[in-house]
């Protein structure tokens, strides 16, 4: 309350975490079943914000019974394309109305700086609604004329809705991603069970009340709190569920995926980065570094497709990382409500940990410390902005997925190099180029393997694009009408003529 009474924060964010916070089960607002609830702990001080219930398999089993019941017998699926759409646009409208406070829950709760909410989860979110909504009237199969069969036949395809989906969501955009897995489900007429990640809820809870009061029919959406090791593993494996969607770590999706294939559910798993940055001699240096710095520790670094690995140019590698130095030195490092703070405190105590663990091994391995890396006293899992460099591709701080705001860095000779350098990972989620030269841009972009390639800039993400990982950063691809795909059975239709 303390820190809330520090900064200007809405009524109607006081009063949401001043409730009771309950789970959204079939249009209920219920509890945990044993009536178990976990800590709400705010990352800007480390103090106590609330309690949400701690969900249990048998919570999710009800939730499961009511998605179930909602696809198989209920109206969603059934309804008009355009009907889906219109709700779809109002629960955007009503997004749009109450941004400020989902903006202000989402810092409150993550830690993350809510004018950053406000601009990009809150309108990403809103944005990722209505370009889904628009999609729910464009879904259709195609007429076919069979290639070779003799006979004479009418065939064609027909896209139906994949059934229940589950979606198991990230800590570091909680709404925003889930608005990336529910919008296309919405869209094309499933139902979903939303398990938002149990440090970062309360928004999704909020959401819930805006879905409810959209009119979206009961069943549709539903959310269980808790643990993944608990109601996340049991969806990974629950028969009643069609399709999983998960954002995450590696080691948690492989471990989801596996249980997934079981019973064969469809999946789509966005995982871990570790998304190479390759600086060539002829970009602008001081314009570059401000998108390299951007690129890494925007969200404090907790970023999927964060640009963690930067590859510089040998002739430009010390004007490039002073330039680094210097505008980095001109970023606030403060709690999430504070209208400057572009550094923010990580999402937990465990997190700020593991980072710092990882700058630690920086050190010993003998990279060179350029800023940073010292922990910051006080309260608030905080952690600067931190640069290595003349770092090498078989240290643990070049390899492994840090996610936090740690950049690792080493020069190149020349292009095949550094190609070579950026691929050598078992990541493939995105990968930057900074060049005015053309030629080379689009040369290079071939090469590398990774879902996402943004020239001189970082991190542009739209609904219309879409997002996803090569190699252990994932399979199959939110946003865009790819996902659409991922969300719909093709159904073949053939009708003997004669
Ligand atoms: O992730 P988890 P954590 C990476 C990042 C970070 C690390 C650890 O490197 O440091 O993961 O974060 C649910 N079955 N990313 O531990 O565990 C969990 O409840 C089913 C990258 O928080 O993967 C949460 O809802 N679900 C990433 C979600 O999985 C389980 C974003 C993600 O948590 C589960 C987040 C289980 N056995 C972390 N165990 C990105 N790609 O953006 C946990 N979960």
């Amino acid at each position: 309350k303390a820190y809330l009474d520090n900064y200007q924060v809405s009524q109607a964010t006081r009063d949401f975490l001043a409730k009771t916070q309950r789970m959204f089960i079939g249009g209920n607002w219920v509890g945990a079943s044993d009536g178990a609830v976990s800590e709400v702990i705010e990352a800007s001080t480390g103090g106590v914000l609330t309690q949400i219930p701690e969900g249990t398999a048998l919570d999710l089993d009800r939730a499961v019974a009511a998605a179930r019941h909602q696809f198989d017998q209920g109206e969603w699926s059934q309804l008009k394309p355009l009907e889906r759409e219109r709700l779809l646009h109002k629960l955007a409208d009503l997004l749009e109305a109450h941004a400020q406070e989902l903006a202000e829950i989402e810092s409150i709760d993550m830690g993350k700086s809510v004018v950053q909410a406000l601009e990009v989860d809150i309108q990403g979110t809103i944005d990722t609604f209505r370009y889904f909504a628009g999609w729910a009237s464009k879904i259709y199969g195609r007429s076919v004329e069979p290639a070779s069969l003799p006979g004479s036949y009418v065939t064609y395809t027909r896209k139906e809705p994949v059934g229940v989906v589950a979606s198991i969501i990230p800590w570091n955009f909680p709404l925003q991603t889930m608005a990336w897995k529910l919008g296309a489900a919405l869209a094309v007429g499933c139902t979903v069970v939303v398990k938002p990640a149990e440090l970062t809820s309360l928004s999704t809870l909020r959401f819930a009340e805006l879905v409810q009061q959209a009119g979206i029919p009961d069943g549709v959406v539903n959310i269980v709190t808790g643990r993944g090791s608990v109601v996340g593993a049991a969806m990974s494996s629950h028969p009643g569920i069609d399709k999983i969607t998960f954002t995450g770590s590696t080691p948690v999706g492989r471990t989801v995926g596996e249980a997934a294939l079981a019973d064969m559910k469809r999946m789509t798993l966005e995982l871990g980065g570790k998304s190479a940055v390759l600086v060539f001699e002829d970009a602008d240096i001081k314009a570059a570094a401000e998108a390299v710095a951007q690129g890494i520790f925007f969200n404090s670094g907790q970023v999927c497709d964060a640009g963690s690995r930067l590859y510089v140019h040998a002739s430009i590698y010390e004007p490039f990382l002073e330039a680094l130095t210097e505008y980095v030195s001109g970023l606030k490092m403060a709690p999430g409500l504070d209208p400057d703070c572009f550094i923010s405190p990580l999402v937990s105590a465990k997190q700020q940990d593991s980072v710092l663990s990882y700058i630690e091994a920086g050190k010993q391995e003998g990279a060179r410390l350029v800023f940073g890396g010292e922990a910051h006293g006080g309260s608030g899992y905080f952690v600067p902005p931190t640069l290595f460099a003349d770092c090498r591709n078989d240290m643990k701080i070049v390899r492994e997925e840090i996610f936090g705001p740690v950049l690792v860095s080493q020069s190149f000779s020349d292009e095949d190099e550094v190609v070579a350098l950026a691929n050598d990972s078992i990541y493939g989620l995105a990968a930057a180029i900074y060049s005015n030269d053309l030629t080379r841009v689009h040369r290079v972009i071939p090469q590398l393997k990774a879902g996402s390639v943004y020239v001189n800039g970082h991190s542009t993400i739209d609904p219309a694009m879409p997002f996803g990982g090569y190699k252990q950063s994932g399979f199959g691809r939110d946003l865009g009408p790819e996902q659409l795909e991922s969300l719909l059975e093709t159904k073949s239709v053939w009708i003997t003529l004669s």
